[in-house]
């Protein structure tokens, strides 16, 4: 069985997560706290989260693992058929995971607040900026399509919906207002709703702290 190797706050995870549990693709979690220390980075040598084991081979990365799902589990597909439609989404999808999670995650702030010296202030700005340009460009996007429907791109929700609602969670979770995008809004309404969203959030985690849990 496939080991999907991630961590109940771990938004890259969660994408994974959310693509297997929309293809009912049946999958071991592992929390990386349940590995020696050292392991992980042994395994993974680019040390972030999450990673897909098959077969004792390692795949890094939430874009290469989820083509990897992908085009190894075509059915259901996460992408429309059409291929600009596909190259659309996939596009909204970059947007969220290069320009908007990789430049306000964790150790980005960290290393603007312990190695740079930034204070909170200017922390919190650096990542309202990011967000807000990038989540204003979201609803663009969504305001623009030719023809509306009930998740980003389509009758289904897919590549693109997997990205945006760990992504808002994230938003939130940093302070940003999200009532500007009522698309956006919408779209979460709907993906909330559903299972494959439900079990993929952090607290549904067998690792999710149980001080966190209350
Ligand atoms: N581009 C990577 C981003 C991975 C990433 O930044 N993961 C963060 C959490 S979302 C991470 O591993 N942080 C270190 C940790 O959680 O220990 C991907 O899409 O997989």
């Amino acid at each position: 069985m496939i080991r999907l190797i991630s961590r109940w706050q771990n938004s890259a995870g969660e994408r994974v997560r959310i693509a297997l549990n929309l293809k009912g693709i049946a999958y071991r979690y592992v929390p990386v706290s349940s590995l020696e220390p050292g392991d992980y980075r042994r395994l993974n040598p680019q040390g972030l989260l999450p990673a897909l084991e098959i077969g004792g081979r390692i795949v890094p990365q939430s874009s290469a693992i989820l083509a990897y799902i992908e085009e190894t589990y075509p059915d259901p597909s996460l992408l429309p058929n059409d291929p600009l439609l596909r190259a659309e989404a996939r596009g909204f999808a970059a947007h969220i995971a290069a320009e908007m999670h990789a430049l306000t995650v964790q150790r980005i702030r960290h290393f603007l607040r312990d190695e740079l010296s930034g204070g909170e202030a200017e922390v919190t700005r650096w990542v309202l900026h990011w967000l807000s340009l990038g989540f204003t460009a979201l609803e663009e996007t969504l305001t623009q399509r030719e023809i509306q429907s009930p998740f980003c791109f389509g009758e289904h929700p897919g590549w693109a919906d997997l990205h945006l609602i760990p992504q808002m969670s994230n938003a939130r979770r940093l302070g940003h207002d999200l009532t500007p995008y009522p698309l956006l809004l919408a779209v979460e309404q709907r993906c909330v709703a559903l299972e494959a969203f439900r079990s993929a959030r952090p607290e549904a985690q067998p690792d999710f702290p149980k001080t966190v849990r209350g």
